[in-house]
């Protein structure tokens, strides 16, 4: 493969800075030039971290800006369309029809689904390393009630199943679309008829559920984007770790910046408390988090990069912890990849080396877990991710995943959360 093992930290820091600027809109980032011409969701809030440490006012116009998409009720969209080549990516603006919803913003196209809510997190990161005090204490004050409004969204709206957990109503909400984990729960999906048409590239994608995908996003939107279809209509309904593990960790960074904005912190702390019962009481089994259709299912047998998610939650107990990080550091994940981690366990008959989030692996969810083993000071697994995670870039460039056995470079070049968490994480190696 292509080596570029002589790169130094300062030289990839450099490149990492040339992408992120290519890429800025003036006011956003896209995550890859081509592909992904809009802002997306949670793409933004991993830019925001990697901006974090280095330029306080550009990670707080990412958020912004994707806030600027927030519907009146409270829920962050996937995509906010830029007017500049509004259709050059499939589904657009005029699939989506935000416009016509009451609940949409005006002035501005989004779609109707959600993804990941690490914003909180994100903003809390900016906070925590904030090289201008004064904007990051204006932007905490500024975005604190969307967020809570984001949240009372989850545990409303999305609390599908009745047990204090957020469900994803389309596997682009969990932002591992193709992930083997939706297989099953799609079948009781009928497709849409309609051919899926992409204009871009589609190497590394399977191909077999498209057309489930659009027939998803229509059905929702032909239903008005009502609270009460998704209830009792709608055919996909899952609680998904790593969304559930992020939003507990988002509610934590709520807690701390509470104060800031000069509110109770107390109602975050009942949220955790609730979500971190739900997802043992309702996920947990044989030894790992695992997703639960809700539309009769049950648990998903496939395990994947989303069974960590949990393990953001400092408080998890200890040998909650001590399992899964056991599951992790295995031959079934990190133990027989060259290049972890590995987005679908290895010995899984769904695993697929070359084929979107069904095997390689991704910075941002290194990232994630890296996270996670620092909130547990695991401090030798935070060494091993970030280091394997720097030699993927390095070695491979800014690519949007990776070969996990040979670290090559998959799908769209130049994309912006491998370039923004490398700036994270040679932050974080500087500061030794
Ligand atoms: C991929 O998802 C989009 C749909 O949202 C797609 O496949 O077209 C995923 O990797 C997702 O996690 C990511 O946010 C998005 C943009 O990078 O691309």
């Amino acid at each position: 493969m292509e080596s570029r093992a002589a790169v130094d930290d300062a030289a990839l820091g450099r490149e990492a800075w040339a992408v992120l600027d290519a890429n800025w809109t003036g006011s956003a980032t896209v995550p890859a030039p081509g592909l992904y011409p809009h802002q997306w969701n949670w793409d933004s809030t991993f830019v925001a971290i990697g901006l974090a440490r280095w330029d306080t006012r550009r990670a707080g116009t990412e958020l912004l800006s994707l806030l600027a998409g927030q519907w009146s009720n409270g829920m962050v969209p996937h995509i906010v369309f830029r007017p500049v080549r509004a259709e050059a990516y499939f589904p657009g603006p005029s699939v989506w029809r935000s416009r016509d919803h009451r609940s949409a913003p005006n002035g501005v196209g989004t779609s109707g689904l959600t993804q990941p809510p690490l914003h909180a997190l994100a903003l809390w990161w900016i906070w925590r390393y904030a090289t201008d005090r004064d904007t990051a204490t204006a932007l905490v004050r500024r975005l604190y009630p969307m967020l809570v409004a984001q949240h009372d969204y989850l545990a409303t709206v999305r609390d599908l199943g009745g047990g204090g957990l957020a469900a994803i109503v389309h596997p682009w909400e969990s932002g591992m679309d193709d992930s083997p984990v939706w297989d099953a729960p799609l079948e009781a999906v009928p497709p849409a008829g309609t051919p899926y048409r992409r204009a871009e590239s589609s190497e590394g994608r399977p191909g077999g559920h498209q057309d489930r995908y659009v027939a998803l996003a229509l059905r929702y939107r032909d239903s008005g984007y009502e609270a009460a279809y998704l209830r009792d209509e709608h055919p996909f309904a899952v609680e998904d770790p790593m969304f559930n593990g992020i939003w507990l960790a988002s509610c934590q960074a709520l807690a701390e910046l509470a104060p800031v904005a000069g509110a109770d912190p107390g109602p975050h702390r009942v949220a955790v408390e609730r979500i971190r019962a739900a997802l043992l009481e309702r996920l947990w089994a044989d030894g790992l988090f695992r997703a639960r259709d809700l539309r009769g299912g049950g648990l998903s047998p496939v395990c994947t990069i989303g069974c960590f998610g949990p393990l953001l939650d400092r408080e998890l107990p200890a040998d909650h912890v001590a399992e899964l990080v056991g599951v992790l550091e295995s031959p079934r994940f990190m133990g027989a990849a060259g290049y972890p981690v590995p987005s679908c366990e290895i010995r899984a008959q769904e695993f697929d080396r070359s084929c979107y989030w069904r095997g390689p692996s991704w910075v941002n969810t290194n990232w994630l877990l890296r996270r996670a083993a620092a909130v547990h000071d695991l401090a030798g697994l935070v060494r091993v991710l970030g280091a394997s995670t720097l030699r993927l870039v390095r070695q491979a460039g800014f690519r949007e995943c990776f070969d996990p056995f040979d670290g090559s470079g998959r799908g769209s070049r130049d994309f912006s959360w491998s370039a923004a968490l490398t700036l994270d994480l040679l932050a974080d190696t500087v500061e030794g």
